[in-house]
């Protein structure tokens, strides 16, 4: 029982330090470039919640630290200017666009393996927040 309990305070504690993750507020490099690296893996994207300003170029550089699930990243937001959809690596890979319309964008891995939860499902996504 004893076991129980630490074990369901471990799972609400690791629970809650999640949900309260402060957004990652990108900064403007000199060049006029919102710069942020992600980390996609078993299920998570790190970090969580970017927040951009609208109207200024992003630059994501993504990378996977999964060696053998393959993982993918995924923003549909063709509304804002944004269609990315491309598989990761270990290797980092670099995502380029300018984020047209104030809004909270969805990142996710769509990969899914038959009569399995989705990656989506079990964690693995994000929020690109555009802002002015
Ligand atoms: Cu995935």
């Amino acid at each position: 029982m004893k076991t129980l309990l630490t074990f369901l305070l471990i799972v609400m504690t690791a629970f809650c330090s999640m949900a309260a993750e402060p957004p990652t507020i990108v900064e403007i490099d000199k060049d006029g470039v919102q710069r942020v690296e992600m980390l996609g893996s078993e299920y998570f994207f790190k970090p969580g919640h970017i927040v951009v300003k609208i109207n200024v170029p992003v630059e994501i550089k993504v990378r996977k630290d999964a060696l053998i699930v393959p993982h993918d990243f995924v923003i549909s937001a063709p509304e804002a200017g944004i269609s990315i959809n491309e598989s990761l690596s270990r290797d980092p890979k670099t995502f380029f666009f300018t984020p047209g319309k104030v809004g909270k964008y969805p990142i996710y891995c769509s990969k899914k393996v038959p009569f399995m939860k989705s990656h989506r499902e079990k964690g693995m996504e994000a929020l690109l927040e555009v802002v002015e």
